[in-house]
């Protein structure tokens, strides 16, 4: 088995010490770092997203396998320059104002990561005016909007009106157990994912130039 292999399988199985050992064993034999994290943790991380979306692993699985990714990540973070970090593009995340619900959230954060998105997690209960912020500070390419509750959908709504302006450069994709496309479709957001491993497919494809 090749050390890419031992690390992909490493971060599936979740064995966070395997995979940093093998991350150093790698770096020691002179592989890039860029390559470590792209076809060793990354593609591990494919794999989980997969098998997630299948239903084949539950959130406990998806959890522990991301803790083992960020254990290689850690190894191979200060060799990479800033701009081999979240090569793919950033993403600012929040569940809206008024929601404290974050569990999922947070593994959509993960799988981004995984997938080699920068991820600014804004927290829980983002306002609107936050959102807009964030999006001046950090440039992303896209904002994530999550929501756990029937009530606080609507806030989805304000916080596309307040970075309307922001619409030509930023892609904004929303997601959430009461959240649907029809919904989505609703209020005019770009994009809609029903679980974690869906919405780094639909922000690989909202990446897309039309
Ligand atoms: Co709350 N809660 N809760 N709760 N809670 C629900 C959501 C509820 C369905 C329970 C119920 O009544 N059966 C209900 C909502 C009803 C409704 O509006 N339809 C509810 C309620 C009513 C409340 C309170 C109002 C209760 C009260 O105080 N009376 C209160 C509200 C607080 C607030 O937010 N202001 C409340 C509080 C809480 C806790 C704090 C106790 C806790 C949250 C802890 C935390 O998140 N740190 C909590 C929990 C844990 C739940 C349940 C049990 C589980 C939610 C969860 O984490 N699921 C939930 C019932 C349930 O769902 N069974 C419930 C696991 C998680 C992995 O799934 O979040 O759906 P989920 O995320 C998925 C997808 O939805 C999607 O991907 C994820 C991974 O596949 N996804 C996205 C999520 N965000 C996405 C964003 C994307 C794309 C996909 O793109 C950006």
């Amino acid at each position: 088995m090749t050390l890419f292999e031992e690390i992909q399988n490493g971060v599936i199985s979740g064995n966070a010490k395997g995979v940093a050992d093998n991350t150093r064993k790698a770096l020691d034999t002179g592989v890039a770092p860029l390559s470590i994290v792209n076809d060793g943790l990354i593609a591990g991380m494919n794999v989980v997203g997969v098998r997630f979306r299948n239903n084949e692993i539950y959130v406990p699985e998806v959890l522990i396998a991301a803790r083992a990714m960020h254990a290689g990540m850690a190894v191979v973070k200060p060799l990479l320059s800033a701009g081999e970090i979240g090569g793919k593009g950033t993403v600012i995340l929040g569940t809206v104002k008024g929601d404290l619900h974050d569990i999922g959230k947070n593994l959509v954060g993960m799988m981004l990561e995984g997938a080699g998105y920068k991820v600014v997690d804004l927290g829980v209960d983002v306002s609107p005016e936050k959102f807009l912020n964030g999006v001046d500070e950090y440039k992303p390419q896209l904002v994530g909007l999550s929501a756990l509750l029937t009530t606080t959908m609507v806030n989805m709504k304000t916080t596309l009106e307040a970075l309307q302006s922001y619409r030509d450069r930023v892609k904004i994709f929303i997601g959430g157990a009461p959240v649907t496309q029809k919904f989505a479709d609703e209020i005019g957001a770009d994009g809609y994912a029903a679980d974690a491993a869906s919405a780094v497919d639909r922000a690989n494809a909202l990446l897309v130039p039309v």
